[in-house]
């Protein structure tokens, strides 16, 4: 049986890889296989692409970023999503096509349509069963991610708060008009209390 396929998105700082390694745990405990990745990156070839993106001081036009993004996902998808999926493991992932449709859609302008039929190839039918949203006010993740990594800010945090507004609107929308697929937390609360709420969503949804 295919294994379920979890998202987690929202802004810089909202707490996903804290919530994705704290969910990846306690399925772990109840004995499911699960497998814990991010985007960008997950294989050697889209991590090349990621060090590209967010590490190297290469500039790239929004067309060209966009395209990145989605040749990374492909790789991703094809070498380690949909396999895993495919022996019946879950896979849960760290960033997806909702923050491209988010970063590069909504707020760089490209259009979220536009980047859609940029990431159908990569994706083909291989869409979460569930996104979990972790919204915060732009100051509260800024604030944590800033606490994190000190002066290390890559080019895509360090965007002006009229961007990371933009982002988070989208996301907003897009929970909206996919009620089934997503759901949304309040990530401003502390760590154990976001965990528990996407322990019930889970078991609500998925068990
Ligand atoms: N991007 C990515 C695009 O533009 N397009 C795309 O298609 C994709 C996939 C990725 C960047 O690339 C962009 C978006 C991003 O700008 P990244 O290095 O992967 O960059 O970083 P992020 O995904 O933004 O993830 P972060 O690591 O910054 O944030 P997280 O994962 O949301 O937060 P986390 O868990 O690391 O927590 C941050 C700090 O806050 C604490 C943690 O302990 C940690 O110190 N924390 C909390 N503190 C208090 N209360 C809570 N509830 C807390 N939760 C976590």
């Amino acid at each position: 049986m295919r294994g379920n396929f979890i998202t987690l998105e929202g802004g810089e700082g909202a707490g996903k890889s804290t919530q994705a390694g704290l969910l990846a745990a306690w399925l772990r405990e109840q004995g499911t296989e699960v497998v814990e990745t991010r985007e960008p990156g997950g294989t050697p070839g889209a991590d090349a692409i990621r060090a590209l993106l967010l590490e190297d001081d290469v500039p790239l036009t929004a067309t060209a970023e966009a395209h990145l993004f989605a040749a990374a996902r492909a790789d991703h998808v094809e070498n380690l999503i949909r396999p895993a999926l495919a022996e019946g493991k879950w896979v849960i992932c760290d960033r997806f096509i909702d923050s491209t449709l988010a970063y590069q859609g909504a707020a760089g302008k490209m259009g979220v349509d536009t980047v859609r039929a940029i990431n159908a190839s990569a994706i083909g039918d291989t869409w979460p069963d569930l996104t979990l949203l972790l919204r915060t006010d732009g100051d509260t993740g800024t604030r944590r991610a800033i606490a994190r990594d000190g002066a290390e800010i890559d080019r895509f945090t360090n965007r002006e708060f009229a961007f990371h507004r933009a982002v988070a609107e989208a996301f907003d929308e897009f929970a909206a008009t996919e009620p089934d697929r997503f759901a949304v937390i309040d990530g401003r609360n502390d760590i154990e209390t976001v965990a528990q709420e996407i322990r019930s969503i889970v078991t609500e949804r998925l068990k």
